[in-house]
This record gives C-alpha cells, sequence and structure tokens, in this order.
C-alpha cells in the first residue's frame, strides 16, 4: 500500500520539490543517511533554482521533525476550541469518520463538504484521491477563491489564460515594473533575475503601498494607496497616448477593442490619478515616459505583476487594467517584455484523470466559496454543512472575518476533520485530527505558477510516526465507505505518471527531477493570445454578456481611505517574509526572526495617537478589534497600516490575528476575497 519505504535504497541525495504556496517552486535535494534527512538544500542543476532555497525551506528538516508534529490520529476530549486531544488507533479514528460521514451522505451529500488549498502545490497530495473521493460522495463542491481568482479572471479575460513571459527573460528587460509584489519575500528567484537585469542597466520601478525590502532596493517607488492599481495603469494609458507612445500596427493588428479603450485612458489624466493614488502626477508621467521610452528605443519593458494587487474590490479589473499596457507598446514582441503574473495556466495537467468529475454521474452539488466560510458554516437558510473536512489548509486563521469563522468551526453540531502536520488553530476545532505526511514523505508531482518545468517529488524518508499521505488517508476512508471503483486503488507514483499524461516525459523526472516545457520565447510576438478573438482583449464581450463593464475601470475599494469618520485607516496584511502563509509560524527558528505580530504604522498616523515603537496597540474595526505590538517605520506610508501575516491565533495576545479585521465581501471578479481592502483605527491599548 504505501510505496514510499522502497527508497531507503536509493543514494543519499534525494531529488525532491518544494511543496509550498510560492511562485518559484524550487528543486530540492534531500540529504538522507540511515533514513534520516539531514538536509534540504537547492539543486544546482535546476536553472532556476540555482541551488538557493529560502530561509524558510532551508529549515525544512526542523518542521519535518519538529517535537510538535502530529504523529497519530487524535480524537477531541475537550470542548471544540479547547486543543483538548487524546490519541486513538487509524481504525477506531477511520471506521468512526467513514460511518459519521455515511449516514450525514444518506441524508444529504451536499451537507459534507471538502475545505482545501494550497498546504501543498501537488497535483497528488492535493485533489486526487480526496476529490474523486468527495466526487463519488456527491458533497458540496469547493470553489477555491481564497489566492488568486479575481487576478487570474482578470487575466484570463484579458491575455486568455494564467499565461506570460517566461521568468528567466526578466534578466534581459531594461524597465521592469515590479507591481504588487514583494519579491524578495515572496518570489526570490525572480529577484534574481530582476537584479541581473538590474546590473546589466535596467530601471526597476516597484508599485506598492509599503516600503518593502524590494521597493528599497528599486530605483523608484510609486507607494499609491491599496486598491488604486487601475486608476495609475489608466493614467499611465493616457500618457502613452497623449504622447503617442504606442504600437500602432501591434494595436491594429492584436488586440480587440483599442478605441474604446483610448477613449476611456483620454479621461484618466496623471492629475485625477494622483489624487485617487495618493501619488504625485509627477511621477506617475515619469514612469509613463520610462515605458514610452522603452517603445521608442526598441527596448524590452517587462511588468512582474503579482497578487497583492488583486485582493481590493477592484482586483480583477486592477488587473485587467495592468495586464493591458504591454499590447501599448507592443512590448510583447521581446522575449524579455510583456507581463507576468502567472504561468500556471501553461502546464497541460490532465485534471480529469486526476480528479475523476465522472464519479459525480450526473449530480450538480452546490459550490460552496471558501472566500466565505464563516457565513457558510453560520447559514441557516440553504442545505446546512453538517461535516467539513479540511486539508492542506488551516481556514480558521486563513480565512476573513475570522470571528465568524471561529463561530461556525464552533458549532457543536458541525462534524470536522482536519488532515495536518501540527495542531494549528483549525485543529483545534477538530473532531478528529489526522496526521498527514510531509514533503519529504510522499510522492508528488508540480507545476508551477512562476516558471515553466514540471518538478517530482521523491520520497526521501519514511512517515514518521503513524503518518499518512493525504491519498492514503482518503483511500483508507473510501474503502470503510464502500466504494470499490479501481481508481481508489491507484497508487501515488501511479498519479504521478497520470498528471500530466504523455506531455511530460516521466523517465526524464525520475531521472533529473524536473522537465521543462516546450513554450516559444516571445509567445505573443504576433498577437496568438489564447482568448476568443485570439486577440489581447481590452474588450471583453464575455464579461459584457454577464452585465459587466467590458472594459477596465478604476472601482473604488469596498472601504475607501475617507469612506468611514470611525475607521480612517487603511490596513494591508501582506506575508511575512520567514513565514508562507500561516506555514512555518511554529517553527522556532523562524518564529524568532519575526519575533511578534507587528502593525507597521507611518510617523505621522502613530504621533496623531500617541503611538511608539513598541506599544501595545488595539486595531479595530465594526467587525473586531486586535491587539499586536506597534512598530513606528518609514515602511508605511500615512493612511495606511501592515498587519504583517498570517500569525497564528493562538500564538497572539488576545488568541486572534489580523483576520479578525478583514472582511467577507467579494471582488468585481473571480468571487475572491477582498484582504486588503479593510479600514481600521488604531489606539494605544488602555488595558
Ligand atoms: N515569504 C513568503 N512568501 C510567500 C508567501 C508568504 O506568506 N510568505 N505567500 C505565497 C502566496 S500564497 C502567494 S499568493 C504569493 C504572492 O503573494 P502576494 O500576496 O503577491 O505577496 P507579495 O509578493 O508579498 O506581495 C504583496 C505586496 O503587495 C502589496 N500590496 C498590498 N495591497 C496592494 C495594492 O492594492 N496594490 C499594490 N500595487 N500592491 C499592494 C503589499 O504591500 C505587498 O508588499 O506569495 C507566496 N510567497
Ligand atoms: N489577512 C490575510 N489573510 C490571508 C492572506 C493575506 O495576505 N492576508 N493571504 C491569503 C492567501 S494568498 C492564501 S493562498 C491563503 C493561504 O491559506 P492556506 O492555503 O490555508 O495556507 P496555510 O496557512 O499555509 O495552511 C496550509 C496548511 O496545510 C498544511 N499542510 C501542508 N502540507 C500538507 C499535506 O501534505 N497534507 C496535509 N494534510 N496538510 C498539509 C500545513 O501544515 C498548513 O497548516 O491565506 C489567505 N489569507
Ligand atoms: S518557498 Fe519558494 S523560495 Fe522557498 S524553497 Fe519553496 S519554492 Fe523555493
Ligand atoms: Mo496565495
Amino acid at each position: 500500500m504505501n510505496d514510499t519505504i522502497a527508497i531507503h535504497a536509493e543514494p543519499a541525495q534525494v531529488l525532491g520539490a518544494c511543496p509550498h504556496d510560492c511562485p518559484d517552486t524550487c528543486s530540492l535535494v534531500t540529504t538522507v543517511d540511515n533514513g534520516v534527512a539531514l538536509k534540504v538544500q537547492g539543486n544546482p542543476a535546476h536553472g532556476h533554482t540555482d541551488g538557493v532555497l529560502c530561509a524558510k525551506v532551508s529549515r525544512y528538516t526542523e518542521r519535518s521533525y519538529h517535537p510538535e508534529r502530529l504523529l497519530t490520529p487524535m480524537k477531541r476530549v475537550g470542548p471544540k476550541g479547547s486543543g483538548r486531544f487524546e490519541p486513538v488507533g487509524w481504525d477506531v479514528a477511520l471506521d468512526d469518520i467513514a460511518g459519521r460521514l455515511q449516514a450525514i451522505a444518506a441524508r444529504n451529500p451536499e451537507a459534507i463538504l471538502p475545505y482545501s488549498y494550497a498546504g501543498t502545490m501537488g497535483q497528488v497530495q492535493g485533489e486526487s484521491i480526496a476529490a474523486r473521493f468527495f466526487h463519488k460522495i456527491g458533497a458540496s463542491l469547493l470553489d477555491r477563491t481564497i489566492c488568486s481568482s479575481a487576478g487570474g479572471e482578470g487575466l484570463v479575460q484579458t491575455l486568455g489564460g494564467k499565461v506570460g513571459m517566461k521568468v528567466e527573460f526578466f534578466a534581459e528587460a531594461k524597465l521592469i515594473l515590479i507591481w504588487g509584489s514583494n519579491s524578495i519575500g515572496s518570489n526570490l528567484h525572480f529577484w534574481r533575475y530582476a537584479q541581473q537585469a538590474k546590473r546589466a542597466g535596467a530601471r526597476l520601478v516597484c508599485i506598492d503601498p509599503r516600503r518593502t525590502e524590494t521597493a528599497e532596493k528599486c530605483h523608484e517607488h510609486i507607494a499609491l494607496r491599496p486598491g488604486t492599481d487601475a486608476a495609475l495603469a489608466l493614467a499611465l494609458m493616457h500618457e502613452l497616448v497623449t504622447n503617442d507612445w504606442l504600437d500602432h500596427d501591434y494595436l491594429a493588428r492584436y488586440t480587440l477593442g483599442w478605441d474604446a479603450l483610448r477613449e476611456r485612458a483620454l479621461a484618466w489624466t496623471p492629475e485625477r490619478a494622483a489624487d485617487i493614488c495618493g501619488v504625485p502626477a509627477a511621477q506617475i508621467r515619469q514612469l509613463a515616459q520610462d515605458y514610452g521610452a522603452c517603445f521608442l528605443r526598441g527596448e524590452p519593458a517587462a511588468i512582474r505583476l503579482n497578487y497583492g494587487m488583486q485582493r481590493t474590490r477592484g482586483g480583477g479589473n486592477a488587473t485587467r487594467a495592468v495586464a493591458s499596457l504591454p499590447a501599448l507598446i507592443g512590448a510583447w514582441r521581446h522575449r524579455a517584455g510583456g507581463l507576468l503574473l502567472s504561468s500556471s495556466g501553461q502546464y497541460p495537467v490532465d485534471r480529469a484523470a486526476l480528479q475523476r468529475p465522472d464519479l459525480l454521474a450526473g449530480r450538480q452539488p452546490r459550490t460552496v466559496n471558501m472566500s466565505t466560510i464563516g457565513d457558510a458554516l453560520l447559514d441557516e437558510a440553504g442545505p446546512k454543512i453538517e461535516a467539513v473536512v479540511v486539508y492542506n489548509s488551516n481556514p480558521v486563521a486563513v480565512a476573513p472575518e475570522s470571528g465568524k469563522v471561529v463561530r461556525g468551526f464552533a458549532r457543536e453540531d458541525l462534524f470536522t476533520v482536519v488532515l495536518e502536520h501540527f495542531q494549528t488553530d483549525t485543529a483545534d476545532y477538530a473532531d478528529y485530527v489526522l496526521p498527514a505526511t510531509t514533503q519529504l514523505e510522499h510522492w508528488d508531482v508540480h507545476s508551477s505558477y512562476g516558471h515553466t518545468d514540471v518538478l517530482l517529488n521523491r520520497p526521501a524518508i519514511a512517515p514518521l510516526g503513524q503518518s499518512l499521505p493525504n491519498t492514503q488517508i482518503f483511500r483508507e476512508l473510501a474503502a470503510r465507505m464502500g466504494f470499490t471503483e479501481p481508481c481508489f486503488q491507484d497508487s501515488d507514483e501511479a498519479l504521478c505518471r497520470a498528471a500530466f499524461g504523455e506531455r511530460v516525459d516521466f523517465e526524464t523526472l525520475l531521472a533529473h527531477g524536473f522537465a521543462t516545457l516546450a513554450i516559444p520565447d516571445a509567445p505573443f510576438a504576433e498577437g496568438g493570445f489564447p482568448t476568443p478573438s485570439g486577440r489581447c482583449e481590452f474588450f471583453s464581450a464575455r464579461l459584457a454578456a454577464q452585465g459587466q463593464d467590458g472594459l477596465p475601470d478604476h472601482l473604488p475599494n469596498h472601504e475607501p481611505i475617507g469612506g468611514s469618520a470611525d475607521y480612517p485607516l487603511a490596513m494591508i496584511s501582506p506575508p511575512a517574509r520567514n513565514f508562507l502563509n500561516s506555514t512555518f509560524v511554529n517553527v522556532t527558528s523562524l518564529r524568532d526572526i519575526e519575533v511578534e505580530p507587528l502593525l507597521e504604522i507611518s510617523e505621522a498616523d502613530a504621533l496623531a495617537r500617541g503611538i511608539a515603537t513598541g506599544s501595545v496597540v488595539r486595531v479595530f474595526n465594526g467587525r473586531g478589534s486586535y491587539r499586536c505590538k506597534a512598530k513606528v517605520t518609514a515602511r508605511a506610508r500615512d493612511g495606511v497600516v501592515h498587519g504583517m501575516g498570517i500569525w497564528w491565533r493562538k500564538l497572539g495576545m488576545d488568541g486572534t490575528n489580523v483576520n479578525q479585521l478583514t472582511s467577507q465581501r467579494l471582488t468585481d471578479m473571480g468571487r475572491a476575497p477582498t484582504f486588503y481592502d479593510c479600514l481600521v483605527e488604531v489606539e494605544v491599548d488602555q488595558a
């Protein structure tokens, strides 16, 4: 049953893939001695990884061998949320869980909900046997929107898919806009290419409300207000039009809706945008000049867009506006020009083979949006959610408006199973916690959203304790539920082979750990966008048909700065460099670097409130309140505070984290959360 054990005969260096939700998808080399993983390093033979890992995954052995690692199934003995559990045997746990799920499914299969995201990005330990299991039940479907679906939808509506430049060619660009990304913290291997470009004379511009470590190292930092990126992009278009820095040939041949977009852009003077973005008009003009100059000189201009800019109401439109820019100057003609938000659409993943939607057998279960799980669990109207099975995710810490998420998971009539490595905030609310293997202990195969290689992960060591791969846990549950389809017996190695079908040579993966997809260097040099029209769609007929604006526009935030007298500050909550979402928060050496949850605030905003660095502050709005220490810093612009994420609630001062304050309101496209569209007030804590 367990295909990991045989690997012990392998040489002492085992090739793997970083499983985390990070665009870099590094190739790993694990050194194993006598069945023990001694260290995890970057594979020097893999071009993107270049032998280097981030600080987090360099500590991967510390995480896998953590003394608090869950090693046996656990059954809750205290009240929900108390975290009091006792070990039970696998058979007891699996029999009981299968029995409970079967009873619920007999009444209404839709009362069962899977909840998973990208704890591992692996195709196999993600949605393979798990998806088959829930499809066979006919459980509610999960809309996996919590990260990237606004920007993803914006990209699909403009370029036709999650496609773009090849990341390695950023090294040859002459101008790089790093837009909504703290690359040094969350896209380190892209930053290497940006530095190569910089050494070769490229200009780097960072567009981010926060003065990040990345912003500091760029030539220019445009510290706009959160949620104002579309206004900035439209003003750049205004300048390109009025100065005629336009590739008319490219526009005529390879784009759709130019006349209408041109008209709209003409309404966006730099002054109008400056007012909304809270930056000088001169800075916008300068950026347009830099972009236009690349066109005039025939030099490549490249945009590295990241998901930080699509976590506000207008995130989809903002992505559409920015993704339109390269076509105006024909930047796509160069292999080092254009834009990259995500490369995930380049992969020929055979999802039907992995997930087997045919097991639904014609049923069409309802879909539950993971981003509004708080409301969904508390909803009395629809068919009630009676059971949640959580894997690869920590919703109690990461989902918005956690006051409601916690109340939902605390429901005494909810049956909750959590597959985990650790006793997370979510695991505290489980009826059963089941120990899962880490990337060192199982097979998987990976696509990436920041490069275009496929990576194979071989197990380096045997599963620790009684832990099992997610796949195996679902196989065991399937057997107990009486699911006899042979697809529930597919081994992990067979699933790895099936994930990409014939398009990726599995022997290459076995031999080298990675294989490169064949993709043209400059995919849109002559149009050929995967849109319905084959053009870059400034105007999207599909959006118009949905009753949306067919052209990109600036949509004010749900909670714009100045929109509330009680809550005058905008809070964003971007990732901390040494954590990955809520993963690694419990790894001592990494937590020691981040120390404690912090709220970054500008000098003027702090002064006005009597706040000093080290003050304990209360951050609050109508949804809740959160206490932490303040850091007065030039990283924060006036009017915007940064609640650095995503801490485990139970490690915060009051057992809460920043998501106590965020809202469940959604974006314009993609049904995504608006984590960075959140007004608050801050005061010195009197308690
Ligand atoms: N170290 C580390 N790496 C990570 C993660 C992590 O938690 N830690 N998370 C991973 C995940 S899940 C993802 S989705 C990726 C990408 O994750 P992203 O969310 O793109 O994270 P960052 O690259 O840090 O970029 C966020 C940046 O966007 C800025 N920002 C916030 N609001 C706005 C806005 O309205 N406009 C603009 N222009 N900028 C804004 C923030 O200040 C921040 O510096 O990173 C992954 N990599
Ligand atoms: N305020 C605020 N909230 C945010 C964000 C923000 O910027 N600000 N970012 C949002 C974004 S971009 C994202 S992607 C989400 C991330 O949300 P999640 O995808 O929930 O990510 P993590 O918090 O890292 O939790 C993943 C969990 O999966 C577990 N895990 C890892 N590998 C495995 C495995 O093989 N098997 C099992 N069973 N478990 C495993 C880990 O131990 C970890 O506890 O958070 C979102 N929440
Ligand atoms: S988290 Fe990102 S940078 Fe770190 S090892 Fe994984 S893929 Fe590489
Ligand atoms: Mo994410």
